[in-house]
């Protein structure tokens, strides 16, 4: 049986509680008939909102980020176990966002990833190069480097992640990868899982980087592409769903 593709928003750091109630409303109800996954990754603040406007709902709740640690003296970081309290599903770690404003590593990113896991949060592990890595023809040796630090910190448990191949340089640009370019780079990272796991077939690998609605059904049309992390196209709810509708 094929796998259920994943389409999940990242909404950053956008947001209020009236626009978060119609945009939830509206995918809520646009989601009945979905054949896919479907997520909203949304500041923690509002953890507790959208899950109670997602109650009753296929729709799934996801976090921004998770700390490595699962509690105590770590100002302004939120645990896994907190995520689970609010029935938060997923976690993004690793976003570019991260690794770039917040200096975060490949190895802490694993180690956020490992933390997840253990307390019951399927990763959403971001990788991807920059404009000047892919220039200067880093792609590969960027996203495999990222993709095994992740493998070495999870052992076997690397088939439970989610991993999200997120170009930089198509980051909030406007700028897409082609098909082909994501393909490329998604059957890369299939084949360093499959080394990893016997079961790389089953781990989701989403294309994040400007994916919107004219763009989702060629990207998702791709073998190794089994969904999408969407950026600014899911802070509206018309977008979002056209997306959700191309991931059948
Ligand atoms: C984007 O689409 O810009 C993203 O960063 C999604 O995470």
């Amino acid at each position: 049986t094929e796998k259920k593709k994943l389409i999940a928003g990242n909404w950053k750091m956008n947001g209020t509680l009236e626009a978060n109630d119609a945009l939830v409303r509206a995918v809520v109800a646009g989601i009945k008939d979905a054949k896919c996954t479907v997520a909203v990754c949304v500041p923690a603040p509002y953890f507790a909102q959208v899950q109670m406007l997602k109650s009753g709902s296929a729709l799934e709740l996801g976090a921004q980020d998770v700390s490595q640690h699962t509690q105590g003296a770590y100002t302004g970081e939120v645990s896994a176990p907190m995520l689970r309290e609010f029935g938060v599903r997923y976690a993004i770690v690793g976003h570019s966002e991260r690794r770039q404003y917040h200096g975060e590593t490949d190895a802490l990113v694993a180690e956020k990833a490992k933390t997840a896991l253990a307390n019951g949060i399927t990763p959403i592990v971001c990788v991807g190069e920059t404009l000047a890595d892919r220039e200067s023809g880093k792609t590969e040796e960027v996203v495999k480097r990222q993709m095994a630090a992740v493998i070495h910190t999870n052992g076997h448990c690397i088939s439970e992640i989610v991993v999200a191949y997120e170009p930089v340089w198509a980051i909030g640009t406007g700028k897409t990868a082609t098909p082909e370019q994501a393909q490329e780079v998604h059957a890369l990272l299939r084949k360093q899982l499959a080394a990893a796991t016997a079961h790389a077939e089953r781990v989701n690998i989403l294309y994040g980087g400007s994916m919107n609605a004219g763009n989702a059904a060629s990207l998702l049309a791709q073998p190794d592409i089994d969904g999408g992390l969407i950026g600014g196209a899911s802070l509206k709810a018309a977008d979002f769903l056209t997306i959700v509708a191309a991931a059948q």
